[in-house]
């Protein structure tokens, strides 16, 4: 056995030993970010999803990477609990319900305080979901971005902005491999 493939074998044991990750799900309430988790977990839409009380710790897993996904509800008096969970996540994604055009202000300033300006996010890799393109009158990505200054205030940092419906499950894919690729990336850096 070469030592080549003695190598390889270690690496790709390695990679596959650290095929997790904490994701951070952030967002306004209502913007989808349950209904994403759960259609990523069964591959549907589900339907009579409560509002998440205080939070949501799911396990999603997407070719071959453990994900634990903090689903930290939206509502005011519960965004206290984001700050616990910052430390450790190795990316975070941020739904925005991209039809609800009188929230976007809102949305806007919520990432800013939990994601732009937050030392502890400033590294790992921010996938923006423009959820719920399936409802007419919906903002897509190219304006999303315009929109909420994504091209001045991301421009030090790795972020992707994607067209979603978790009603349809278009987009979801590409968005969650766009994810996992920066994710594989990152562990690769790590170990070098
Ligand atoms: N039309 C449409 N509705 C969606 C989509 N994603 C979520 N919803 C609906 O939006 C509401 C809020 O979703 P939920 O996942 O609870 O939002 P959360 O508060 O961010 O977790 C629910 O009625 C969902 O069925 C989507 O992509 N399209
Ligand atoms: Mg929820």
């Amino acid at each position: 056995m070469s030592f080549m493939s003695n190598f390889s074998r270690w690496l790709m044991k390695k990679l596959k030993s650290e095929k997790r990750a904490k994701i951070l799900i952030l967002g306004l309430d209502s913007a989808g970010k349950t209904t994403l988790t759960k259609f990523v977990n069964t591959g549907g839409f589900i339907e009579g999803i409560t509002p998440t009380i205080g939070q949501n710790i799911d396990t999603i897993n997407f070719e071959g990477w453990d994900i634990t996904t903090v689903d930290v509800a939206g509502q005011e008096q519960f965004r206290f609990l984001w700050d616990i969970h910052y430390p450790g996540s190795s990316a975070v994604i941020f739904v925005i319900d991209s039809a609800d055009i009188e929230r976007l202000p809102e949305a806007r300033d919520i990432m800013r305080v939990h994601l732009i300006n937050n030392p502890h996010l400033e590294k790992v890799p921010a996938l923006i979901l423009a959820n719920k393109q399936d409802l007419p009158g919906a903002i897509q990505a190219p304006m999303l971005i315009q929109l909420l200054n994504l091209h001045l205030d991301m421009k030090e940092r790795t972020f992707a902005v994607f067209d979603c419906s978790a009603l349809t499950g278009i987009g979801v894919v590409q968005a969650f491999t766009w994810l996992v690729n920066q994710l594989s990336m990152d562990k690769l850096e790590q170990m070098a």
